[in-house]
């Protein structure tokens, strides 16, 4: 049989990149999208030797519609049987009171979290009706279960994702295309330095006293839910360190 294709948005770093490995271990060819094309290329060139596999880097900002939609227009044919899509790009741009924030960053997070989801799976949903399959795996948070203080916009994006989820998963329902939506609490990756813009003090602040999740943990959860029988779908799965309940409850240790 041919290998199974996964496209996984924002494989450039964190759960997406963990996410990459997990199903090139497990013998899918991978399309792996992100801005930074020099990283895209290292793990191309890293996963393809591992595990002998293939890897279609796709070098584009989720932001940009007319790139994402040029992106997917032109995929060579052999690319287009896509499986499973995990809508995983995204990120936080500050924690700040809503007086203060700066609405260059609201629209960041808007245009990336919401805009760039729904740019990706518009161009990727009617390959999977032809298909009468697939499977869209979207990245949540707790922060779109519950809004915390200065979490404003971040969760207002993030609840878009879990509406827009459920939405998916009604009007897709005569497809057969399966919808699920992840929702992590703090997980060690690259997002809390995008989030304070480099502080490193603030970044690492965000998981002192905790064992935070990794990004293999969820990339091992989305995996598994990919992997069930093709007539269960998990919905929707909140997940979070031991040391965390919801957005607003930690148990840290100093
Ligand atoms: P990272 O910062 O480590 O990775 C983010 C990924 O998203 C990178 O590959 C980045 O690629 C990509 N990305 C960001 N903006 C764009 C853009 N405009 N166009 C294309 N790609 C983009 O963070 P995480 O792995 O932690 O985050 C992944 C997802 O998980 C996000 O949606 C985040 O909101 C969510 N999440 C994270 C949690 C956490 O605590 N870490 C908890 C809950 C949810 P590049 O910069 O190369 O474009
Ligand atoms: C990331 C988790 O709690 O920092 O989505 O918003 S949180």
């Amino acid at each position: 049989m041919e290998n199974k294709i996964v496209l996984i948005t924002g494989a450039t770093a964190g759960i997406g990149e963990a996410c990459a490995e997990k199903y090139a271990a497990n013998g899918y060819n991978l399309i792996l999208t992100g801005r930074r094309s020099d990283r895209l290329e290292a793990i191309k060139s890293q996963l393809e030797t591992e595990f002998s596999i293939k890897v279609l880097p796709l070098n584009f900002d989720v932001q940009q519609r007319a790139e994402v939609e040029e992106s997917f227009a032109t995929l060579p044919p052999e690319w287009r049987d896509i499986d499973i899509l995990v809508n995983n790009a995204g990120l936080a741009a500050g924690r700040d009171l809503f007086e203060e924030a700066d609405m260059e960053d609201w629209e960041t997070m808007l245009n990336t979290n919401v805009h760039g989801l729904l740019y990706v799976t518009k161009a990727i949903v009617p390959l999977m009706i032809a298909r009468k399959r697939g499977h869209i795996v979207n990245m949540g948070s707790v922060a779109g279960k519950e809004v915390y203080e200065r979490g404003n916009v971040y969760c207002a994006s993030k609840f878009a994702v879990d509406a827009l989820n459920k939405a998916m998963r009604i009007d897709l329902l005569r497809h057969n295309i399966r919808v699920t939506g992840i929702h992590p609490g703090a997980v060690e990756t690259e997002f809390a330095m995008v989030r304070f813009k480099g502080d490193q003090a603030k970044a690492d602040a965000t998981y002192t006293g905790l064992v935070p999740l990794t990004a293999s943990d969820i990339a091992d959860t989305i995996y598994y839910c990919t992997q069930l029988p093709s007539h269960v779908c998990i919905n929707d799965l909140v997940i979070t360190c031991t040391q965390q309940a919801g957005t607003y409850y930690f148990h840290k240790t100093q």
